[in-house]
């Protein structure tokens, strides 16, 4: 059996890492049977989260671990794609996943106090009071060293929202009408879209972004869409 690692739940969406919930969407997808653990990146491969723990392999980061999904268990998701549209697909994918992410990562781990307090809750609230502050002032200067280091957060406020609203209005352009990116049927485009607008959309954490997204009504039907049917364990309707 398939052995995902993530991190433990928070809040009311399947994971607040939007490649966990990748990883796990697309499983669920392509109906690959799982077992969910939890974990914290120091005990995955690369120090990040997710990987997955498969016939005596770790495999680490979202898009390895999807590519040996498909070398193993068959390309369920994807292959009825043409070339061109596998292009398309893999740069939005890109474009979600290395670019809109960090705008993400700004929101929660930047200046506002109110979403700092927040993610510090949801990320730290299980340690013990007396090592917490201190491992949370830590992962919180390295994760803004990262998005100073990406290059996004060289940008003013202003413009780190800018840049993000821009690629949320891509996505709803191309989605459009369809129920799923890519048309008809759900690929690996629609997983990685999936954990990262409902990172966005679905979290107590505030930002013009989150503003922009709830604005965008079809990036709320998609994920609707996808919650019902691959996640009916989440009860309740976001909005
Ligand atoms: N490219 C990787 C990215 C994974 C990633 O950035 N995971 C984050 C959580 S969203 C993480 O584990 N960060 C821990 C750290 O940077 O220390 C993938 O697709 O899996």
């Amino acid at each position: 059996m398939i052995k995902l690692y993530q991190f433990a739940p928070v809040w009311e969406i399947p994971n607040l890492s939007p490649f966990c919930v990748k990883t796990e969407t697309y499983l669920r997808m392509a109906n690959l049977p799982y077992e969910r653990h939890y974990a914290l990146p120091p005990q995955a491969p690369k120090g990040k989260l997710p990987f997955i723990h498969d016939s005596g392999r770790k495999i680490a980061d979202s898009r390895f671990i999807i590519e040996y999904l498909k070398e193993t268990y068959g390309d369920k998701l994807d292959q009825h794609l043409s070339v061109s549209q596998q292009a398309i697909s893999m740069a939005m994918q890109r474009m979600i996943e290395d670019d809109l992410y960090w705008a993400v990562m700004y929101v929660r781990w930047g200046k506002s106090d109110a979403n700092w307090r927040e993610t510090k809750r949801a990320i730290f609230g299980i340690m013990p009071a007396g090592i917490r502050d201190l491992i949370a002032v830590y992962v919180r200067r390295q994760m803004r060293q990262q998005v100073w280091g990406q290059g996004l957060g060289r940008h003013s406020e202003d413009e780190i929202y800018h840049v993000g609203q821009q690629e949320l209005t891509a996505l709803s352009d191309f989605l459009g009408n369809n129920p799923h990116f890519m048309g008809d049927t759900p690929t690996t485009l629609d997983a990685s879209a999936f954990g990262m607008l409902v990172n966005i959309l679905w979290c107590p954490i505030e930002s013009p972004l989150k503003e922009y997204a709830k604005a965008l009504n079809n990036l709320s039907a998609f994920c609707n869409r996808v919650k019902q049917e691959y996640y009916s364990e989440y009860e309740v309707e976001n909005n």
